[in-house]
């Protein structure tokens, strides 16, 4: 059996509308993994297309929290980070960053804040920025391509992209900091969606493509990328990790499209857990 592992999952729960901690604790516990888990805030239900919802700030309990897990000497196998509510939050992930982070472990920064060419309700330019500071420090970043252009400070453009649209939205994301990038919604025409994976160090540029599947649902970005965590928590190197979590979210969208009536319900994740646990043979 081997070594168990820990990750670090610092996003909000939003208690309804699957997304940020509830999708990321579920997934990566499902891939074998204990997580650990530090909210940065409590909603009622995410931002996206509902209105009224409640927000508890945590900003105040981070830096205690990870305080006393220093006093704990407690270690993490990664420090995955999503939604952030505020530059300070994106500050205090910086510092916990730089105190939790080893040789031997990885931070995975998904700079959830924008998708479709626009900025999630609460951000502008200036926060992507800010968000851009962050990514500098993670060995992997999980975009879009909104947030891409946003990290960038270029101009969004819609689909279908040119490999060489890819190759310099890739290249240009390491030029940041990170060795490692997957850029999600990436497509060449009508028929196929997935992602590209570039690792700068092994100069590594790859495509995993699936059948295109109608629908734009919420939440799953969060889905790719926590299954993305889970499985590279696995050993599996970032190429045959990306693909996983690619053949996972297009799974996981299918079932949606059949039992969920409304795109802001988020993800049908849960029923293909046992297909994403099998793939990762972690008990072999
Ligand atoms: O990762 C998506 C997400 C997470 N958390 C909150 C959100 C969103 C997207 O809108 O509003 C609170």
């Amino acid at each position: 059996m081997k070594k168990a592992k820990r990750a670090l999952a610092i996003h909000d729960i939003s208690g309804f509308g699957k997304c940020s901690l509830t999708v990321a604790l579920p997934i990566i516990s499902a891939c074998g993994i204990e997580t650990a888990v530090m909210p940065t805030a409590v909603l009622s239900t995410h931002t996206g297309g509902f209105t009224g919802y409640t927000y508890r700030d945590l900003t105040d309990d981070m830096l205690p929290m990870a305080d006393h897990w220093k006093s704990l000497d407690l270690k993490f196998d990664a420090l995955y980070s999503g939604y952030l509510g505020s530059f300070e939050q994106i500050e205090i992930v910086k510092s916990i960053v730089k105190d939790f982070k080893t040789a031997d472990n990885f931070f995975l920064c998904d700079p959830a804040m924008a998708d479709n060419g626009k900025m999630y309700a609460l951000f502008d330019l200036e926060f992507a920025q800010k968000m851009a500071e962050l990514c500098a420090m993670a060995d992997i970043i999980v975009p879009n391509f909104t947030e891409a252009a946003f990290l960038l400070g270029e101009e969004f453009k819609k689909g279908p992209y040119t490999k060489e649209y890819v190759e310099h939205i890739l290249t240009s994301l390491s030029d940041l900091g990170p060795k490692k990038i997957v850029l999600t919604g990436v497509y060449f025409d009508e028929k196929a969606v997935g992602c590209a994976c570039y690792d700068k160090e092994a100069n590594i540029m790859d495509y995993c493509l699936q059948p295109v599947l109608e629908g734009i649902y919420h939440g799953t970005g969060d889905t790719f990328a926590s299954a993305l965590c889970g499985a590279l928590l696995n050993d599996l190197e970032l190429r045959k990790a990306a693909e996983t979590a690619t053949k996972y979210t297009c799974r996981c969208i299918r079932r949606t499209l059949k039992t969920t009536p409304d795109v802001r319900y988020g993800v049908a994740f849960e029923g293909e857990l046992p297909w994403l646990i099998k793939e990762l043979k972690y008990n072999d």
